[in-house]
């Protein structure tokens, strides 16, 4: 009798709950590409690619070490395409006592998982996911009786327990947070380096191939330079700590129509996929401050990132999983807009935004926050369709980590679990972060008229509309002043741009 391991696509670790739990001289290994996997949003191309080629290697890689692997390569038409499906296959014919995965990354593989004992007969153990600091129960613990479960917290907690950044129980520097140091606009220089390129070795191509014809997905395939394997993934993360990292706080919030990067380290993909490790990205941070390459409000700000909202994040996913996904706090109703797929809006912000994750299946936080997310609030896009539209894009999306942030920090969906108050912005905010007003066919100065910047019509209307909700939170006391100020006839005004933008969306 042998133990058979699923390993999930996202779970490329070698220091991995399953492998440490099985015999490689008795027990086997089952990896899939699959079809409901590649298609249960319209994943952009380069997540494909990237996800399929990261596993053909972390497969040899596991042959290497000695172990029986069996590798379904994906293939048009086959009938092998869920994990369940593969399981099936997987068992056929074997000798098979315990089937053995670690926690998955969605509510949606965790529910077949939890289905396999009743239709595959055979018992299931399923082993924590060692790629996160914060287990679980921890997260679970750390929540219990709270009534606010603010990050801020949640992170303060996770210094004391890592050590990063501590001098005892105290942080270096006497300071918890820089935050109020990392909010500058990128003036043109210095400039930032150019990320890490990695040209498609024969594992991309033969992946190219293998799609081609059969998937499309959203986006472009051309440009694909992400890191596939482990060893490419820590010469990224080299690159970004020599490079990058001391500028990362300073703009950290800026934004440029002609750069993608600007100093942000491009590791959440290979963090994700398990290529590396949180660990090894705070470890490399603070040995950068600790010999004095890197300031401390850049090395604090990307540890918090890191250890703070990334461990937060999954934790809030996984306690308020699976009606979180229902929630609509605000009670939007509009649709998606279409040009969120094609990039053809005269909104410059956003059409540079989305035309560069078309590009690059990637955008930075602020982008995602503050100009898809934020015009999506504004505009009252049905939860639903902005996540699912977020789960598409990027080439690091999975849903314990963009449903929180979109449904949660972008949408307010969770009626301010997440985040005590919504990041609503006019059009202000992006000009003081950003060039993309200058090259804007609208004027980020007016708000009312056809020239008008949409945002800030969209923002006077959504304090309006949701008045009762928000005026009482001590955190928007200033924006509703502002709105009080407001004559009846501009509050019209405002309201009637408002209205025409809704329904003339494909056209703004
Ligand atoms: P950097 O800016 O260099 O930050 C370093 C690391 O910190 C990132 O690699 C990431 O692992 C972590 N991090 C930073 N912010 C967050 C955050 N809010 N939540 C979790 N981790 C964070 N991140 C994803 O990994 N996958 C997603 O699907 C995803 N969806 C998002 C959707 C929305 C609407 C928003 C506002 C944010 C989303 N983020 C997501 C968080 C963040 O935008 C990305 O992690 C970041 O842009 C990745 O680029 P980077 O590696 O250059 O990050
Ligand atoms: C995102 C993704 C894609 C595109 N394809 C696969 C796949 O073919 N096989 C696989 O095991 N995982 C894939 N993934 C990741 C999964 O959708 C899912 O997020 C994780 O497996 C859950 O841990
Ligand atoms: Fe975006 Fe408005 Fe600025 Fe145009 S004017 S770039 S729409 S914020």
């Amino acid at each position: 009798m042998a133990k058979l391991g699923l390993i999930f696509g996202d779970q490329l670790n070698l220091d991995h709950a399953v492998l440490a739990a099985l015999d490689p001289s008795k027990d086997r290994l089952l990896m899939g590409e699959l079809a409901d996997e590649a298609s249960y949003v319209d994943h952009h191309i380069q997540k494909i690619m990237l996800v399929f080629s990261a596993m053909r290697h972390f497969a040899r890689e596991l042959n290497e070490q000695g172990w029986r692997l069996d590798y379904h390569r994906f293939a048009a038409g086959s009938e092998i395409r869920s994990f369940t499906d593969l399981l099936r296959a997987g068992l056929e014919g074997r000798d098979i006592d315990e089937v053995v995965v670690s926690w998955p990354g969605e509510w949606r593989v965790l529910e077949q998982v939890r289905a396999w004992e009743r239709e595959l007969g055979v018992p299931v153990t399923v082993l924590p996911d060692t790629r996160f600091l914060c287990p679980l129960e921890d997260f679970e613990g750390w929540a219990k009786g709270r009534k606010q479960l603010r990050m801020e917290l949640f992170y303060r907690q996770m210094r004391r327990k890592t050590g990063y950044l501590m001098d005892g129980d105290e942080p270096v520097d006497g300071q918890w947070n820089f935050d109020k140091d990392n909010r500058k606009r990128w003036p043109g220089e210095p400039a930032p380096p150019e990320p890490m390129h990695f040209q498609p070795d024969e594992v991309v191509q033969e992946v190219v191939g293998d799609l081609a014809g059969v998937i499309e997905g959203f986006g472009e395939a051309e440009g694909f330079d992400w890191p596939v394997t482990r060893a490419q993934a820590r010469r990224a993360l080299t690159h970004f700590i020599d490079k990058a990292l001391p500028l990362f706080g300073d703009y950290q919030d800026a934004m440029h129509d002609e750069q993608d990067y600007l100093f942000h380290s491009r590791i959440s993909s290979s963090l994700n996929l398990g290529l590396l490790s949180v660990g090894e990205a705070c470890d490399a941070a603070e040995s950068a401050w600790r010999s004095g390459s890197a300031p401390i409000n850049a090395v604090e700000g990307f540890i918090r990132q890191i250890i703070g909202w990334r461990e937060y994040v999954r934790g809030i996913y996984w306690m308020k999983m699976p009606d979180y996904a229902e929630r609509n706090a605000l009670g939007n109703d509009q649709p998606l807009p279409g040009w969120y797929w094609t990039g053809r809006t005269r909104m410059h912000c956003l059409r540079s935004t989305i035309e560069a994750t078309r590009r690059n299946g990637y955008a930075h936080h602020i982008q995602r926050l503050m100009v898809t997310g934020n015009f999506a609030l504004l505009l009252g896009v049905i939860p639903k369709e902005i996540c699912d539209w977020y789960l598409a894009v990027y080439t690091d999306a999975y849903d314990w980590v963009e449903l929180p942030n979109t449904l949660g920090m972008v949408m307010h969906a969770d009626d301010g679990l997440l985040a005590s108050k919504p990041y609503a912005a006019s059009g202000k905010y992006i000009d003081r972060m950003s060039n993309y007003c200058k090259g804007c066919a609208y004027s980020v100065k007016e708000t009312v008229g056809e020239q008008a910047c949409p945002f800030n019509a969209l923002y006077w209307d959504f304090l309006i509309r949701h008045r009762e909700r928000f005026e009482a939170n001590h955190r928007m006391r200033m924006m509703y002043r502002n709105v009080d100020r407001k004559s009846s006839e501009e509050v019209e005004a405002i309201q009637a741009r408002a209205r025409w933008i809704k329904g003339n969306i494909e056209a703004v």
